[in-house]
């Protein structure tokens, strides 16, 4: 072996989602999913009032997109299924042959050109109808359809497919939906924003629990009935931040715990230890559900792997017990730890054009570093990690847009960071950039973009590389190479 310090089988690749890129949103039987009724009725909450029908419509040109991937020699590519395409209505039923064909032949042609799929079963959308029907992850119904569900994926798919998530950040999930009702199903309630309906204090932590029964059900399905002769892996996808204190007084220092606790822990620790964390229980007493018995059984190392989204690091400051100016989360349990005074001193490295991103690659060692020690060694693969800059409509010269230095930047220096925590022993298996092309970026709408290949919005949603496709094509090519030297 070379001197790469990415490992013989690491994974390379690009990751997206079905919502954010598929577009066709009428296509071929499938149901209408929440993003697509939330953009629809609530227009004004999507930045530039867009949606996601047809979003860059990789449902029609993936061969276009498949030669990109192909071209920066790439190994994997992380996308989701579209629950509302497989089971237009969300739960048990008439199964949509057209929905299972598609992505069947979506996977032929990942896997014709030497790519591994890498899939993602539910990306933030879900069918409608589970909403309509009983509150979706409200429920603990919710846990026998994505079973129903999961089952048909593994059955359908599981043959070619040996990397699978169960959900995208669930952490994200469970406040933007239940706690600032920012994302569908708009639920929230308080000082934490304006919904119809919900309730802030409590609606997050039942929804997580479901998520995360969810979670387990769908592994223990995957491992009793298709693991052994499918031979694939699964996890679970977080979003992470990098927590700093403040200051270094103990109450910021405790704030960074609480930090971690209340958004990454709050899934990983009942997932490989069986258990929320210690200070979730203390904070939130009996508004945090408990575990029986027999789940706590299923849910301890309930992960092959798992997929670190990261992006970003926060500066953390007490406002628990010493109330925060400004902020909005004062009163918020466990939660208020993750703002400060002002956005000075809230994020830590070199801003960009996007609010919530700065540019700080040691988080990314941290992080990985901190899983590593808390879920002791279990594997793990970054699904996620990537630059962003604003659109910029009136920009007449193209060749600048075209020519990311910063994202290069970016990914270059994460990508060192990442090496040294492998070098140190951190068992990371994949680094997959977010994303592969511009997209439809939730809330932000096409205002910001994330792509390696720029998309046109007002000619044909042509795709055209930026200066990072390249690099990362070189990139990837030497430290393929070293590896064989
Ligand atoms: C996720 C993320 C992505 C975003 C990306 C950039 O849930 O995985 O929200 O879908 O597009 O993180 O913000």
């Amino acid at each position: 072996t070379g001197s790469s310090p990415f490992p013989a089988n690491f994974l390379f690749g690009t990751a997206s989602s079905s919502y954010q890129f598929e577009g066709a949103f009428l296509s071929d039987g499938k149901g209408l999913n929440n993003w697509d009724v939330f953009t629809h009725d609530e227009p004004g909450k999507i930045m530039d009032g867009t949606t996601g029908d047809i979003a860059v419509d990789q449902y029609h040109l993936y061969p276009e997109d498949l030669n990109f991937m192909k071209h920066m020699g790439v190994d994997t590519y992380r996308f989701s299924i579209s629950w509302a395409r497989i089971l237009p209505k969300g739960t048990f039923g008439d199964v949509n042959q057209a929905g299972i064909h598609h992505y069947n032949i979506f996977i032929n042609a990942l896997l014709r050109i030497g790519i591994q799929p890498f899939v993602t079963l539910t990306h933030y959308d879900i069918p409608q109808e589970l909403e309509d029907k009983y509150g979706a992850w409200l429920s603990p119904k919710i846990q026998e359809d994505f079973e129903y569900y999961a089952n048909i994926c593994f059955q359908s798919f599981g043959d070619r497919v040996k990397y699978w998530a169960t959900l995208n950040e669930p952490n994200v999930l469970a406040i933007q939906g239940y706690m600032t009702g920012a994302y569908p199903p708009s639920r929230c309630s308080g000082i934490f924003g304006n919904c119809s309906a919900g309730n802030s204090e409590t609606e997050p932590f039942v929804a997580a629990h479901n998520m995360i029964l969810s979670h387990a059900i769908a592994v223990h399905l995957y491992r009793t009935k298709f693991q052994k002769t499918q031979g694939g892996s699964i996890g679970i996808v977080m979003s992470t931040v990098w927590y700093e204190p403040f200051s270094n007084s103990l109450e910021d220092k405790l704030a960074v715990e609480r930090a971690q606790s209340f958004s990454m822990n709050w899934f990983l620790d009942p997932i490989v230890r069986g258990k929320y964390p210690e200070q979730m229980r203390e904070i939130l007493g009996t508004d945090l559900p408990c575990f029986t018995k027999h789940q706590v059984d299923k849910l301890k190392n309930a992960v092959d792997f798992i997929g670190i989204n990261h992006y970003t690091s926060f500066y953390t400051k007490d406002c628990m017990f010493s109330p925060c100016e400004g902020t909005g989360a004062s009163k918020a349990k466990g939660f208020v730890s993750q703002t400060s005074k002002n956005k000075v001193g809230y994020f830590i490295g070199e801003p960009t054009e996007v609010d919530w991103l700065y540019v700080n690659p040691q988080g990314l060692d941290n992080i990985v570093t901190y899983v590593k020690e808390r879920y002791n060694n279990t594997p793990m693969i970054i699904t996620e990690n990537g630059y962003a800059e604003k659109d910029k409509p009136n920009s007449t010269h193209i060749e600048d847009v075209l020519n990311d230095v910063k994202r290069v930047d970016y990914m270059s220096r994460y990508l060192e960071a990442l090496a040294t925590t492998i070098r140190k022993g951190a068992d990371v298996r994949g680094y997959l950039a977010w994303s592969l092309l511009d997209n439809f970026e939730w809330l932000d709408g096409y205002t910001v973009r994330f792509g390696l290949y720029h998309v046109d919005y007002n000619v044909n949603l042509k795709r055209s590389p930026k200066s990072s496709a390249a690099w990362y094509r070189h990139f990837i090519a030497k430290h393929k190479g070293q590896r064989l030297s």
